[in-house]
């Protein structure tokens, strides 16, 4: 529908791979009759490959720009592209010549390297192709994919009536359109050599966004699968000589990011054309869709925890981002039972833009509860979040123990309502517990019919029958009813307040502060970039000595703020630092030693982030976190309250390589063009800190152990 905005006789530029043929292959109908019968002058352009063949990788915008300056004539074409030489060499003189000379290629390139396509006179009368599509899925959910991301998707939201967004005038969304969207943005994507593969499950634990997943399959399940999957036998450990194992990708959800194929530790992982890979999408459509849950082989381990379903999958978030890959783990371990408050920043953009949902559910139709609130307020949002539910299930509590002290309520019924009591502060156990008591309130609230089969009391059932009653209402079947009503708050929640360090560092601190020192269950997770990214890189409180960023031109003068301190400083906060690329196993576990602590919890997760410019792009994304962990830049920890020894720092001790560190990252490096002296200067303050951050944290071992 784009096509819909050029005027008559204007010109329209696609940038893709294709010749005509594939062209007059991918084009609808529709928009070659708008073509046609307007005469618009149509061109396309190879950006993609030429960006890659000078050497700017997925940075192909500069091309495009000249070729609309060399196409759409608004000013002179030679004038044009002088000012775009201009600018280059202005903005990027910092990060070296060669980064200059790089984009003026790509500007010279993209003035010529269109073609006119000539537009053949049958277009005008190209017949729609007969694509009803038939989504499956909850009926709510395929109305809106239908109704409004449909559209959305094809840039045609503008031609929505008002009316469109009638179910949703609420602000609620149904959860889970992402997987509708199949945007298919990637020019490559991984393809998995299964003979290689040694099943680690490595490449799912860091994919941001939930594109590669291992399957354990039956027998059953794997006979059942497309003709093209690659389906071998586990080869070690849980499900060996039980299970087939496959490693499903997902070609038109997949952002080729290439972070998965970085972290493959036998090259099992390769990046190719997206096209040559589409076939797969039936295998991992199958996969998600078909093949059952396989709760042995899920587990706190990076391999078992990636058995578990994504309930964070397909976001729209930069490729490779860190943000997400977090985020997705989080909801691999509790998403079924999780509240979210999202401080507005990248992670309420990629987690929630209307009608694109990314958060999902199971198949028992269970997933995250998501809200967006304001950067300045989205802690007390979230902890308005846990209080609300947990009132709720205070109630429930008082009335299961009324429950209890009835002499008649049925013995299953009280064993499985002592059962749930026992449980309620340990969300695992409690899941299970309050499966069991659902059943059992659903099994033991009579209705008035069986009421009236009771001789003594078919006189009563028929005054309310009478009165429009369908249960009994004797007091335990009340409180049963009571209790029914609220069932979806019976299960213990697992509340968690995400955001950016703009968020919890600035502008949110004061809420945040606040809300932890409260000493209710709370996890908070910062998504720690080190600026605003969402807003184009301005500094925090979080970003480091010499960081070149917004309101930091000349690089920032003073040090990181430490956040997980000033929690510590309650005694009472869980606290913990990680860094999945650096150390995969940690971060779950302090992701779930938070969420299992009684009490308020602080995760602060490193996130490389595009704003960074890490050298060759954020395919580096995992590694450059193990890299800030090696060199000191970043120091892993836990602070448990709970536990006998409260304070486990997880780091080692710097390995040296830290200015190499700094200089792989243009947020740093530019500093030595723009102010070399001043840079000098403040790289070694940025490094003195980490090393004496370091000590001070080896100081703590002690001085927690004391206590
Ligand atoms: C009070 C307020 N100020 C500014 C903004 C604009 N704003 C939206 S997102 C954002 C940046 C968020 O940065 P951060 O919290 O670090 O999250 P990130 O984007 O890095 O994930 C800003 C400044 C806002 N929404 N509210
Ligand atoms: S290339 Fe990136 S998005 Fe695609 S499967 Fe690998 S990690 Fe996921
Ligand atoms: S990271 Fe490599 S070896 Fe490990 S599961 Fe993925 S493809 Fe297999
Ligand atoms: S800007 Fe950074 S944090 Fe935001 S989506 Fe991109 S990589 Fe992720």
């Amino acid at each position: 529908k784009m096509v819909n905005d050029v005027k008559p006789g204007g010109v329209f530029m696609i940038n893709c791979q294709w010749d005509f043929d594939e062209l007059n292959h991918h084009l609808k109908a529709d928009a070659k009759r708008y073509i046609a019968k307007n005469n618009i002058q149509l061109y396309t352009i190879n950006a993609i490959d030429l960006a890659i063949k000078i050497g700017m990788g997925k940075r192909n915008n500069t091309i495009l720009q000249s070729a609309f300056f060399s196409l759409a004539k608004v000013m002179p074409e030679e004038q044009a592209i002088q000012y775009m030489k201009d600018a280059a060499t202005h903005s990027y003189l910092k990060k070296g010549q060669d980064v200059v000379d790089m984009n003026h290629k790509a500007i010279d390139l993209g003035a010529t390297a269109y073609k006119k396509i000539d537009v053949p006179a049958d277009w005008a009368n190209a017949v729609d192709a007969d694509e009803a599509v038939s989504y499956e899925g909850k009926p709510e959910l395929v109305e809106q994919v239908k109704n409004i991301l449909d559209p959305v998707d094809k840039m045609d939201g503008d031609s929505l009536p008002v009316s469109a967004f009638m179910p949703h005038v609420d602000g609620q969304w149904e959860l889970g359109a992402a997987a509708y969207e199949k945007r298919g943005v990637a020019v490559s994507v991984p393809t998995w050599d299964e003979t290689k593969c040694i099943q680690c499950n490595n490449c799912a634990y860091v994919c941001p966004h939930a594109t590669i997943r291992p399957f354990a399959l039956t027998e059953e399940e794997a006979k059942n699968a497309p003709a093209n999957a690659k389906i071998v036998d586990i080869k070690a450990g849980k499900g060996k000589g039980v299970y087939k194992y496959t490693m499903a990708i997902s070609p038109l959800d997949c952002m080729g990011c290439g972070v998965c194929v970085g972290q493959c530790p036998v090259g099992a992982l390769t990046m190719v054309g997206q096209e040559s890979e589409l076939p797969e999408q039936d295998v991992f459509n199958y996969c998600v869709s078909k093949v059952s849950d396989k709760k042995d082989m899920q587990d706190l381990t990076v391999k078992g925890s990636q058995f578990k379903q994504p309930m964070l999958e397909f976001s729209g978030s930069c490729a490779g981002c860190a943000e997400t890959s977090y985020a997705r783990l989080v909801t691999q371990l509790f998403g079924d039972r999780m509240y979210i408050s999202n401080a507005t920043g990248c992670s309420s953009i990629w987690g929630g833009p209307g009608a694109t949902s990314p958060y999902c559910t199971d198949k028992n139709g269970h997933g995250p509860a998501w809200c967006n609130s304001l950067f300045e307020d989205n802690a007390e949002h979230g902890f308005g979040m846990y209080v609300g539910q947990e009132k709720i299930r205070e109630d429930l509590m008082a009335k299961t123990e009324q429950l209890l002290a009835i002499e008649w309520a049925q013995p299953a019924l009280k064993e499985a309502a002592q059962k749930w009591l026992d449980t309620k502060d340990d969300g695992n156990a409690n899941a299970e517990a309050t499966k069991e008591y659902v059943a059992a309130l659903q099994a033991n609230i009579a209705t008035v019919d069986e009421l009236a089969a009771v001789p003594k009391f078919a006189e009563h059932a028929a005054e309310l029958k009478a009165k429009g009653e369908k249960f009994c209402d004797c007091d335990a079947c009340k409180l049963v009813a009571e209790i029914l009503d609220k069932k979806d708050y019976l299960s213990k929640k697992s509340v968690w307040i995400f955001g950016g360090d703009g968020w919890a560092y600035d502008i949110g601190f004061g809420g945040v502060d606040h809300v932890l020192a409260q000493n209710k269950n709370v996890n908070v997770f910062v998504f720690d970039t080190e600026v605003y990214s969402n807003t184009g890189g301005q500094a925090s409180k979080a970003s480091n000595i010499g960081q070149v960023a917004q309101f930091a031109a000349a690089g920032k003068e003073t040090k990181k703020k430490s956040l997980s301190e000033i929690a510590m400083s309650y005694g009472y906060i869980y606290v913990a630092q990680v860094a999945m690329g650096a150390n995969p196993a940690q971060t779950i576990k302090a992701i779930t030693e938070a969420e299992a602590y009684n009490g308020p919890s602080l995760i602060i997760g490193y996130s490389p982030c595009e704003m960074h410019s890490i050298k060759g792009g954020m395919i580096n994304c995992q590694k450059e976190m193990k890299k800030a962990v090696e060199c000191g830049y970043w120091n892993l920890f836990r602070f448990n309250p709970a536990a006998d020894k409260k304070f486990t720092l997880d780091s080692k001790a710097p390995a040296g390589g830290y200015r190499e560190f700094l200089m792989n990252e243009a947020r740093y490096s530019r500093l030595t063009r723009e102010f070399p002296e001043r840079a000098e200067g403040l790289f070694t303050r940025n490094e003195d800190a980490a090393k004496e951050r370091y000590e001070h944290l080896t100081k703590l071992i002690d001085l927690y152990d004391k206590q």
